[in-house]
C-alpha cells in the first residue's frame, strides 16, 4: 500500500475534509505493515473500497420554530460499510457538523463495531440543527422533520441509528415515535429507545462505564488501578456522566468537567449528588458548566480546558479533536499515566504521537468509547428477541466486551519492548475483520 498516494489522491476527491482525512490518514499508516503482508488485498483494491463510504444520504430538513420562522437544516445519513451487520452507528446534532464531520465518525464506527465482536457494521448521521437554547417543542418538530425523510433509508436489518452529541433519550424518543408510525412498525431500528418500548438498561450508562472498564484494563497492564488517582473529564454530557459515575464507584476522583464556555475543577472530586447535577445541567439546553461552581463554590476556568490540571489520567469526553499537541505536552509535563479518548478522536493526530512517544498509556477512541455500540448491539439481540435483560446481565456483557476489546489491541499492539500501542493495535484489529469480512464476500 502506498499510504501517501491513498491520501493525496482521497485529499484531491474530497477537498477540505479535514476530519474524514485525519481518521483515515491515523488508520492507514497504523494498518501499512500488516496490510503488505496481504497481497491478496492490494489485488482487489480492499483499501481503496474501504475508505469510501457505500452511499450517503443528504437532505434538507425545514421545520418551524416557536415563533412561526421557517428554519432549514441539512440533514445526512452516512452508511460507511456493511460487511459485517447492518450500518450502525449513531446521529449528532450540533452546529459543527459537516459531511467531513460524519465521515470521519462513520469510517471510525466501522472499526469500533467490528472491535465490539459484535455484528454491527458502520454508519452515522445526523444535522447542523444546534439544540442549544431551543424549546422541546421545538426540538420535537426538528426531530420529526428529520426522520420525515431519513426513515425509507433505515431498518432493524439495513440501519439502526442511535444518539450522539446532541442526541439523547429524548430525540430517540421523538424520532422513534414518528418513525414507527411512517414505517408502521414497531421493531428495533433505533438504539437508545426509553426502558418502556424497547430501549436496553445500562444503554445510556454504557460509553462511560466501558471507558472505565477499558482504562482499568489498561492500569492493570502495568501493575496500576484506578483507586485514588485524580481524573480530568471533559465534556458534561452523557459520555462524560457514565466515566465519572463508574469512575468514583470504583474509587476515582473525578476533578474537572467542561463545557464550550470553560471547566471547573474541584478539588474534593465530582461525586454523590454533584453527579446527578450534571444531568440537570445537560438538561437546562444552555450549554454550560459555570454554573456548577457557582453552586459547589469550586474554581471555574472560562475559555479554558481542563488539560492544564495536574491528574493521574485525562478522559476526552467532549467532541474531536479536543486535545492538542500543546495540550498533550502540559499533561504529560505534570505526569499523567493514562489517557483515554472516550469522545471520538478526542486527540489530535500530533498529540496521539506524542503520547505514544512518551511511553504514556493512551486507548483510542475506536476502543475506549466502544461500550457504547457494544450496549446498543446488545438492545439489538434483545429488540429481535423480544426480551429485556437486567442491569445485572447487560453490564456483565458489557464488562467481558471491553475485557475482550482490550485483549485484541493487547494482541495486536504490543511491542518489541512490551509497550502496548493501543492505537495501532484497534486499528490493525479492527481492519483486520472487516478485510477478512470483505474478501469473503467479492468485489461489490
Ligand atoms: O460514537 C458512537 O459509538 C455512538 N455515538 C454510539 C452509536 C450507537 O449506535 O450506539
Amino acid at each position: 500500500m502506498k499510504t501517501e498516494v491513498i491520501l493525496q489522491a482521497l485529499e484531491a476527491k474530497h477537498p477540505g475534509e479535514k476530519e474524514y482525512l485525519q481518521a483515515v490518514g491515523e488508520v492507514l499508516h497504523s494498518i501499512e505493515g500488516v496490510y503488505n503482508q496481504h497481497p491478496e488485498f492490494e489485488k482487489v483494491k480492499l483499501i481503496e473500497r474501504l475508505v469510501e463510504p457505500d452511499r450517503i444520504f443528504t437532505f434538507r430538513v425545514p421545520w418551524v420554530d416557536d415563533a412561526g420562522n421557517v428554519q432549514v437544516n441539512l440533514g445526512y445519513r452516512v452508511q460507511f460499510n456493511n460487511a459485517i451487520g447492518p450500518y450502525k452507528g449513531g446521529l449528532r446534532f450540533h452546529a459543527s457538523v459537516t459531511l467531513s464531520t460524519l465521515k470521519f465518525l462513520g469510517f471510525e464506527q466501522t472499526f469500533k463495531n467490528a472491535l465490539t465482536t459484535l455484528p454491527m457494521g458502520g454508519g452515522k448521521g445526523g444535522s447542523d440543527f444546534s439544540p442549544k437554547g431551543k424549546s422541546n417543542a421545538e426540538i420535537m418538530r426538528f426531530c420529526q422533520a428529520f426522520v420525515l425523510e431519513l426513515w425509507k433509508h433505515i431498518g432493524p436489518d439495513t440501519d439502526v441509528p442511535a444518539g450522539d452529541i446532541g442526541v439523547g433519550g429524548r430525540e430517540i424518543g421523538y424520532i422513534y415515535g414518528m418513525y414507527k408510525k411512517l414505517a408502521g412498525e414497531h421493531t428495533g431500528t433505533f438504539t437508545g429507545k426509553g426502558l418502556e418500548f424497547g430501549g436496553s438498561l445500562i444503554r445510556p450508562e454504557a460509553t462511560g462505564f466501558g471507558g472505565i472498564y477499558f482504562v482499568e484494563n489498561m492500569l492493570k497492564g502495568k501493575g496500576l488501578n484506578i483507586i485514588d488517582k485524580t481524573i480530568a473529564i471533559s465534556g458534561f454530557g452523557n459520555v462524560a456522566w457514565g466515566a465519572a459515575l463508574k469512575a468514583g464507584e470504583l474509587g476515582g476522583k473525578v476533578v474537572t468537567i467542561s463545557g464550550p464556555d470553560g471547566y471547573i475543577y474541584d478539588p474534593n472530586g465530582i461525586s454523590g449528588e454533584k453527579i446527578e447535577y450534571m444531568l440537570e445541567l445537560r438538561d437546562s439546553g444552555d450549554d454550560i458548566v459555570a454554573p456548577y461552581a457557582k453552586k459547589y463554590g469550586v474554581e471555574f476556568f472560562a475559555d479554558k480546558k481542563p488539560w492544564q490540571q495536574k491528574v493521574d489520567i485525562a478522559l476526552p469526553c467532549a467532541i474531536q479533536n479536543e486535545l492538542n499537541l500543546d495540550d498533550a505536552k502540559t499533561l504529560v509535563a505534570n505526569g499523567v499515566t493514562c489517557v483515554g479518548e472516550i469522545s471520538n478522536m478526542g486527540c489530535t493526530n500530533e498529540a496521539v504521537d506524542f503520547f505514544i512517544e512518551k511511553g504514556i498509556l493512551f486507548g483510542p477512541g475506536k476502543a475506549v468509547n466502544a461500550g457504547g455500540v457494544a450496549t446498543s448491539g446488545l438492545e439489538m439481540t434483545q429488540n429481535a428477541m423480544h426480551i429485556s435483560w437486567t442491569t445485572d446481565e447487560v453490564d456483565a456483557k458489557l464488562h467481558q466486551i471491553m475485557n475482550d476489546i482490550h485483549a485484541q489491541c493487547v494482541k495486536y499492539g504490543k511491542q518489541p519492548n512490551g509497550y502496548v500501542n493501543y492505537v495501532k493495535g484497534a486499528n490493525i484489529a479492527g481492519f483486520m475483520k472487516v478485510a477478512r469480512a470483505m474478501m469473503a464476500q467479492g468485489i461489490i
